[in-house]
């Protein structure tokens, strides 16, 4: 009798003990002390991220949230129902501090690092909840950055907890008919209430991202306030009142989208909704770009985790697949295609975790002029190069599994449709592309980002290192040669050229982190991985800017 062929499905180990890149990268970060302390919790993270929650993930598969309107007699109530996935991961999420950890700031300016490596191997097995978190991040940092002692005191502790039933998560209410990226726009008018601080919003919000929390910030123009972006205000309101009915808020419909179809996304009518001031009555745009900062960083660690997620079930199921008389694993061109991800992945989380580095840094208060110049360059850069990698890196892990990458009940697909919103939300590509310009200013030296690639590239003394890094250098001056170019000619030249320039940017910072992480690893005696990677990213096209 035959035996029936069966084909094994790729299986997760723990994700943080099989992690290679993010174990070496800690190694070299964080003091020793610190990495004993972190360990034990990102391992236990590791193992319900490879294990029960990856489990879980696939077994709920076909839930998605769920909107009533009305009750049964005839009141409006605009109730969410979440997915068990979802429900599962809030838990998990405060019970790990995964906004907390970057506020408790144990380990001074790593914290950050710290709460990326978490929110890293959290986010591949919770179904984008990482949505709700990069909010609550990133709203926590801007009512910091505000000042407004009342609403820290009354909201800080809420978004920053590890008690479940204190915990809330916030909402970021940007995005109208009118002004999805250019803001400015937006329509929502905002009319004052009984006392000076208290106003009342008017307006329809078109894309409101996990519409289950119980507060958001929002953009609105009190009455009277000029056109565009200076005349919006930051508003903060309550989403809820103490029956927990919305507060003047409707909920019109749950968007049908591509991808994150897990998160309840919503279209809403404003219709009186009570709210506060942050900080003035102008300059909305500029109050929130804090929030907009840190979920832009999100948006990397989400994109390099994706790519992780991809790469780890590819890698596994190459050993398990056998085809024309052996295992994918012994075939170079299949394994050849993956080493070329497995580069761009590597060279993406350096990047990512850079900008982590750095935004601690700058929240601990210990940064320097230049790096805080860094900071503000390299999260638009970071964000839009890693979200094209994540797209591109997602697409080749579905190919890499044939036709079981294009069937839904793998749970393949969906790796590709969560990475398509990474360049599209927080900013598109040319948006940030156009906002790393806007960084710039009207800089023509790219003095600041030569400084870093020669203090990353002075520790290298490997030959074969030190030749790539020479890559890097004359990428960065080709760019610097063009952007003066550029800047003579005219703003539609410069424009049009933008895109190309920001992931040249992106792609020799990455080239340039990545060599010197290489020449650490081999100063530790590791394993050729990280090199390989190195080298074959320096050769996948790092300067992309044309004359
Ligand atoms: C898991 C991953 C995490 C993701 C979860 C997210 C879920 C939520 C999904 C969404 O909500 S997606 C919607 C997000 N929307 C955007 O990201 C908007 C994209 N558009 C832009 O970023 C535009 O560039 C922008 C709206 C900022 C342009 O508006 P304006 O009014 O034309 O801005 P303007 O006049 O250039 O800048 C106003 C001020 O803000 C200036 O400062 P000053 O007043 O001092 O001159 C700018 O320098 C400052 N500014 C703008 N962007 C900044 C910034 N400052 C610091 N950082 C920035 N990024």
């Amino acid at each position: 009798m035959t035996v029936p062929f069966e084909q094994a499905p790729p299986t997760l180990g723990n994700q943080y003990e099989d992690d290679r890149v993010l174990r070496s990268y800690l190694a070299r970060v964080c003091p020793l002390e610190m990495l004993r302390e972190i360990e034990p919790s990102l391992s236990e993270l590791g193992r319900l991220a490879g294990g029960e929650l990856y489990q879980l993930q696939l077994a709920d598969r076909l839930n998605e949230p769920r909107l009533t309107q009305w009750d049964a007699w005839g009141n409006r109530i605009d109730r969410i129902e979440l997915t068990a996935v979802w429900r599962r991961a809030e838990l998990i999420a405060v019970e790990y501090g995964v906004v907390a950890t970057a506020y408790e700031r144990k380990h001074g300016a790593l914290s950050r690092v710290h709460q990326c490596a978490l929110a890293y191997l959290f986010t591949p097995s919770t179904d984008i909840y990482s949505c709700p978190l990069a909010m609550t991040d990133g709203a926590a940092r801007t009512l910091l950055a505000s000042g407004n002692q009342q609403l820290i005191e009354r909201a800080v502790p809420h978004l920053i907890t590890r008690e479940p039933s204190e915990f809330w998560t916030a909402g970021q209410w940007m995005t109208e008919l009118t002004g999805g990226s250019d803001v400015g726009l937006s329509e929502t008018v905002a009319k004052p209430g009984a006392d000076a601080r208290e106003f009342r919003l008017y307006g329809r919000k078109w894309f409101t991202s996990a519409i289950n929390s119980q507060i958001a910030l929002t953009l609105a123009r009190p009455e009277g306030n000029s056109p565009g972006g200076r005349g919006l205000a930051l508003f903060y309101l309550e989403t809820r009142d103490e029956q927990g009915r919305p507060r003047n808020i409707e909920i019109n419909r749950l968007k049908d989208k591509l991808g994150t179809r897990k998160v309840p996304t919503a279209e809403l009518t404003l219709n009186g909704t009570p709210a506060q001031l942050v900080s003035g009555t102008t300059d909305g745009v500029r109050n929130i770009a804090p929030l907009l900062n840190i979920t832009r960083l999100w948006n990397g660690i989400s994109a390099v985790a994706l790519m992780r997620r991809g790469l780890a079930l590819a890698f596994d199921y190459a050993g398990k697949r056998v085809a024309f008389g052996s295992t994918l694993a012994e075939k170079a061109l299949h394994m050849d295609t993956l080493q070329g991800l497995q580069a761009e992945f590597e060279a993406a989380f350096h990047l990512a975790f850079y900008v982590a580095e750095l935004t601690g840094r700058s929240e601990a208060g210990q940064i320097d002029e230049q790096d805080a110049w860094l900071l503000r360059l390299l999260t638009p850069v970071m964000k839009l190069t890693t979200a094209k990698q994540a797209v591109s890196v997602a697409s080749e892990v579905l190919e890499s599994f044939g036709g079981a990458g294009y069937v839904e009940d793998t749970g393949l697909p969906m790796l590709l449709r969560d990475a398509q919103v990474l360049p599209i939300w927080e900013g598109t590509t040319n948006v940030l592309a156009l906002d790393t310009l806007r960084a710039l200013g009207h800089a023509e030296s790219l003095e600041p980002l030569r400084s870093l690639a020669t203090r990353l590239l002075e520790t290298v003394h490997d030959s074969q290192l030190i030749d790539l890094g020479r890559i890097a250098l004359s990428s960065l001056d080709h760019a610097e040669t063009w952007l003066k170019q550029a800047q003579a000619t005219s703003r539609p030249h410069l424009e049009a050229g933008a895109r190309r320039f920001a992931l040249t940017l992106g792609r020799t910072i990455e080239l340039a982190l990545l060599i010197r992480h290489s020449q650490w690893s081999q100063d530790q005696h590791e394993d050729l991985q990280s090199f390989l990677a190195t080298a074959r990213f320096a050769k996948s096209g790092v300067d992309l800017v044309t004359d």
